[in-house]
């Protein structure tokens, strides 16, 4: 698991804007994951992002509404226990963000993403087909995010579906809502979305994609709480601009 990602796999990300990689993350690592977020999620550890604060379709319409303290994100992986430092930082994941980005210095930014991504089975929301790079603000659009999916992630409990090569379009600007999400009132939009596949992941199993990555969820249908752990990263000479978001708390070498 340690080795280098071969050049066919190499080639398989740049082409499709993601990579699965199998069994990245030991059960140990996985069970020791599990057992902080099941102690810090009910009642959730500060900080927090709500459902009801994200204002997706499905998610209460505030946190006084019912469900309106489901959690949706455990923010600040990171900085919540040595477990999630030391997979942010491992060999396993710095060596293929090396190969992926095409630098030797990799930074983990602590300013979104950097969480774990919590869906609750009654309460969860969709996410609509959007590219990351609408959170981000950086010299360059390269940027790769890595999810660790804790548990089974399908499209029934709220897993990641994604367009294969669509890091790579770019698209008029009318075809974005105003929040950035594809439109669905598009027929070419209509002919993008038949393209996606879903990320079907078990527990250990990790998503590596592009900020430019088309990707969306449903809600989660099942009765089990989905639990993934996802960082950004990017290269040390790949900046964020200063004052916005992106800039917000430092990047850390990993
Ligand atoms: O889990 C989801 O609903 C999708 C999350 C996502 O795509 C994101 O936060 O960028």
């Amino acid at each position: 698991m340690n080795g280098p990602l071969s050049e066919a796999r190499l080639q398989d990300f740049r082409e499709n804007g993601y990579l699965i990689e199998r069994s990245l993350a030991s059960d140990a690592t996985v069970g020791a994951m599990n057992a902080v977020i099941d102690e810090t999620v009910k009642p959730a550890l500060a900080p927090v992002e709500y459902e009801a604060d994200v204002h997706y379709p499905g998610a209460p319409s505030s946190k006084l509404a019912p469900g309106g303290q489901t959690p949706r994100r455990l923010l600040n992986a990171y900085a919540r226990d040595v477990v999630f430092r030391d997979w942010a930082r491992s060999p396993e994941v710095v060596g293929r963000l090396q190969q992926m980005l095409s630098c030797e210095q990799v930074m983990v930014s602590q300013n979104h993403h950097n969480c774990i991504m919590t869906k609750h089975p009654g309460f969860s929301s969709v996410t609509s087909w959007h590219q990351d790079m609408r959170y981000w603000s950086f010299d360059q659009p390269e940027l790769v995010s890595v999810w660790l999916a804790l548990g089974t992630e399908t499209p029934d409990n709220g897993g990641l579906m994604l367009i294969p090569g669509s890091h790579t379009l770019d698209l008029p600007r009318g075809r974005l809502d105003a929040a950035l999400f594809l439109r669905t009132d598009i027929k070419d939009n209509e002919t993008l979305i038949k393209n996606a596949i879903p990320a079907e992941l078990h527990a250990g199993d990790t998503l590596f994609f592009h900020c430019r990555t088309f990707h969306a969820a449903s809600q989660n249908d099942s009765q089990t709480l989905k639990k993934s752990l996802v960082y950004t990263y990017h290269c040390e000479n790949n900046r964020p601009i200063p004052e916005t978001r992106s800039a917000n708390h430092a990047d850390i070498p990993v």
